[in-house]
C-alpha cells in the first residue's frame, strides 16, 4: 500500500514514521511512504503557499494555485490514488473508514494549515474531507497520522498477532469497548486481580470478560450499544 502526504510540515513525520510498527512495515515494503512538502510548488521569490481571506477576518488560507498544482502532480505518478484532505469541516473518520482505506492500493493525504483551504480546492479536486474528531488541530500532519496509523495496523502481517487488530473495539465484529486487563503483580497498593482471571476457567473467563465488556460500553459509551444515533454527525464510513 502506497501513502502520499502533501504538507508544509514533512519534518513532523520523521519520528512518527520510525516508530517500530511502521518502520518495519515500510521495511518489510508492505507500505511505502512518500512526503512532499506543498511549498515546493510555490515558484514565487517568497514561496508563498498561504494569503489572506477576501471579505476579511482572521488567520491565512491556503492558496489553490499552490495545492491543486501540487495534487494533480503527485497524483500523476503513478495510479491515481484516493484523495483525502485532512480539515475539521470534513465527515469524521472512524474504524469503518480505516478498513475501508486498509483496501485501497494508494492513499493521497492532503495536510492543510491555517484557516483552512481556498474552497476551490475541493471544487476541482472533490476529496474526501476527513475530520478526526470534535476539536481543532493547528493543522492536518496529526490527523494525517492518525489515518495511517489506523490503516497500517489493519494490513495483513503488520500486526505480530494477527486477530489483535480485529478483536479491537470498534473494529466490524465488535461494538463494545474492551474489558479491564491486569498483569502481574496479583496484588499491587492492595488492589486485587479479579479472582475469576486466576481460576484457570476458560469459560468463565471468556464469561466475566464479555459482561465487562457490556457494563464498560453502558457506562461510558451508550451510544455504541443504539447502534448508532440517527441525529449523531455523519461519519465516514466507506467511501463510494
Ligand atoms: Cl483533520 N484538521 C484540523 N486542523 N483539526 C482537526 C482535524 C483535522 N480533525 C479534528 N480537528
Amino acid at each position: 500500500m502506497r501513502f502520499d502526504i502533501l504538507t508544509l510540515f514533512p519534518d513532523l513525520f520523521e519520528g512518527f514514521l520510525s516508530e517500530s510498527i511502521l518502520s518495519a512495515a515500510i521495511a518489510s515494503g508492505r507500505v511505502t511512504i512518500n512526503l512532499f512538502n506543498i511549498r515546493d510548488w510555490a515558484h514565487d521569490r517568497h514561496a508563498t503557499v498561504d494569503d489572506r481571506p477576501f471579505g476579511g477576518g482572521p488567520g491565512m488560507v491556503l492558496k489553490a494555485d499552490r495545492v491543486v498544482p501540487c495534487v494533480e502532480e503527485v497524483q500523476a505518478m503513478a495510479s491515481p490514488g484516493h484523495l483525502v484532505m485532512l480539515t475539521p469541516t470534513g465527515r469524521v473518520f472512524n474504524q469503518r473508514a480505516a478498513e475501508c482505506f486498509a483496501e485501497k492500493q494508494r492513499i493521497v493525504l492532503l495536510c492543510g494549515r491555517y484557516e483552512g483551504f481556498d474552497q476551490r480546492i475541493s471544487d476541482l479536486l472533490s476529496p474526501d474531507e476527513l475530520s478526526i474528531g470534535d476539536f481543532v488541530l493547528n493543522g492536518g500532519e496529526v490527523a494525517a497520522m492518525v489515518v495511517i496509523e489506523s490503516v497500517i495496523r489493519l494490513l495483513p502481517g503488520v500486526l505480530g498477532d494477527e486477530d489483535s487488530a480485529r478483536t479491537d473495539s470498534f473494529s466490524s465484529g465488535n461494538r463494545l469497548l474492551e474489558e479491564p486487563v491486569y498483569t502481574r503483580p496479583r496484588e499491587y497498593r492492595g488492589l486485587e486481580v479479579p479472582e475469576i482471571l486466576l481460576s484457570g476457567n476458560h469459560q468463565a473467563v471468556d464469561a466475566w470478560r464479555q459482561e465487562q465488556r457490556l457494563l464498560r460500553t453502558r457506562q461510558r459509551r451508550p451510544d455504541l450499544l443504539r447502534g448508532g444515533d440517527p441525529g449523531a454527525a455523519k461519519d465516514a464510513g466507506c467511501p463510494e
